[in-house]
């Protein structure tokens, strides 16, 4: 077996709380297993040159970060990367910012991870990147030598060719894949759509029958490797959860109301206006409901130092504010909408406490929360799953209860019908669910993409 070395725009330390952030949750088993080594961005900023990076072990894992300068994480991080690719990839352009500044920090910053993960690297490793941050890092690895395995999966959506070409750079970008030997997405839209930038760029005869693309004298794999989570681990949180003094609190102040929860980063792409607004309109239509339901909206603030991100803050805050003026009683706070991050046990407490969850994103890779709230489950009496179409989790949970987020009378009928459903129906929708949920989890996924860049001949 050889040593994996994962690649990510950032690395934490394990903390007794967990971050918000999906990635974190998925890697760590897979790098542990192999006694590998897991290289980003600390997340601190420095005025002159990045030293070299600091390294930790824990847990059998090596941990080794470096510092950007802040003129990086303002033009790469939040410039290319969440203001350019972020919103181009979840199709949402209003919000696109491309600049020539920002795409020369993301070439600089890349080539910068390259140069210092260099000096770490031995001839047997395989090499796993992750996400959009990083896209022509192969490229980079390979103009230093680098010859072993390098495989890349992302975790947001891959955009249709017709989306893509508003990045000025998209041919370039593309280009760059085909530094990889395996490329992983989460969908079999995701990957149809790269395809089609790939044929359209190198020719259809480039595209393979058996998912691989042969590009010049490189040939690599580009398939589909969709995000599972810890079945076992997350049942064993939610029932622990259930005797912790936050979780008995919480659902002790319900005073026998009906539990809704959301739980998301603070993210346009989540669609939590549109949410907040099929509430209002869920509260309307069906005033029956009035002073018997909660909707309890975790939501943590992320990427603040983006503007985007700061006005949805603003709007969201006036939205629930809104809804609990005109509907609210003295004894009755129709929404809850905390801006906390939570452990992740007290987190599958808030799940397993609730009758419906829901998830309704714009867009979304993946999302795991949808698949957490499945495996948070009591199965003797499950809650209901309400999800977006628009998720990459809706292509497995066919379970849920499927709406199309912008449709938001749909969203409050949804909302209707999932407090009034059978035990038997939701224990059907359940089973079927967890099936999935379990056949495909989080080991199997990191050990499906492994093995697939273990088979790389290098
Ligand atoms: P994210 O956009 O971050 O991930 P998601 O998949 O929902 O979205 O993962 C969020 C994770 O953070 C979940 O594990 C959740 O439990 C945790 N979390 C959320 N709020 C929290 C809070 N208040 N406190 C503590 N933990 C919290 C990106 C893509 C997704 C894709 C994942 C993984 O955008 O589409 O599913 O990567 O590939």
């Amino acid at each position: 077996m050889s040593r994996l070395v994962c690649v990510s725009n950032r690395v934490s330390l394990p903390r007794k709380t967990a971050a918000a952030g999906g990635l974190a949750v998925g890697v760590h088993a897979a790098i542990q297993a192999s006694k590998g080594l897991w290289f980003g961005w600390g997340g601190e900023t420095t005025d002159g040159e990045p030293d070299d990076p600091d390294l930790h072990v824990r847990g059998g894992v090596t941990f080794a970060t470096i510092d950007l300068r802040a003129s990086d994480v303002e033009q790469y991080y939040n410039g290319f990367a969440n203001s350019v690719l972020w919103p181009l990839f979840h199709y949402l352009i209003r919000d696109f910012g491309y600049t020539r500044e920002r795409q020369a920090a993301y070439e600089n910053v890349n080539r910068l991870f390259a140069q210092k993960l260099l000096p770490l690297l031995t001839d047997d490793d395989v090499i796993w990147v992750h996400d959009y941050h990083l896209i022509p890092l192969a490229s980079r690895l390979r103009e230093l030598n680098v010859r072993c395995p390098v495989g890349f999966f992302l975790h947001i959506p891959f955009p249709d060719l017709q989306m893509l070409r508003v990045l000025p750079t998209y041919a370039e970008l593309l280009r760059d894949f085909t530094s990889y030997d395996v490329i992983g997405f989460q969908t079999e839209g995701d990957l149809a759509s790269f395809q089609s930038g790939m044929a359209h760029l190198f020719g259809p005869e480039a595209l393979r029958a058996d998912r691989r693309i042969t590009v010049g004298d490189r040939t690599f794999l580009a398939d589909v490797f969709p995000i599972g989570v810890d079945v076992e681990g997350i049942q064993a949180e939610a029932s622990a959860a259930r005797g912790s003094d936050v979780v008995r609190r919480m659902a002790d102040s319900l005073g026998g109301r009906k539990l809704m929860i959301g739980v998301d980063r603070l993210d346009y792409s989540k669609g939590l206006v549109q949410r907040f607004t099929a509430y209002q309109q869920f509260l309307e239509a069906f005033p029956d409901n009035g002073g018997h339901i909660t909707y309890l909206q975790i939501a943590p603030h992320s990427r603040s130092d983006v503007r985007a991100y700061a006005d949805i803050r603003r709007a969201l805050e006036q939205e629930a504010g809104r809804t609990n003026g005109r509907f609210a009683d003295a004894d009755w706070t129709p929404i809850r909408y905390l801006n906390r991050n939570y452990p992740h046990e007290t987190l599958m407490g808030f799940l397993r406490a609730a009758n419906v969850g829901i998830v309704t994103p714009v867009r979304d890779g993946m999302n795991l929360v949808a698949k957490e709230f499945v495996a948070s489950q009591d199965e003797t009496d499950p809650g209901v799953l309400i999800l977006s179409t628009l998720a990459g989790a809706a292509c497995e949970l066919s379970g849920a209860q499927q709406v199309n987020p912008y449709d938001t009378l749909a969203v409050a009928h949804a909302i209707q019908v999932a407090l009034s459903m059978t035990l038997p129906e939701r224990r059907e929708r359940f089973s079927s669910m967890m099936g999935i949920l379990k056949k495909n989890d989080i080991n199997s996924w990191s050990k499906r993409f492994s093995s697939a860049l273990e088979a790389v001949n290098p």
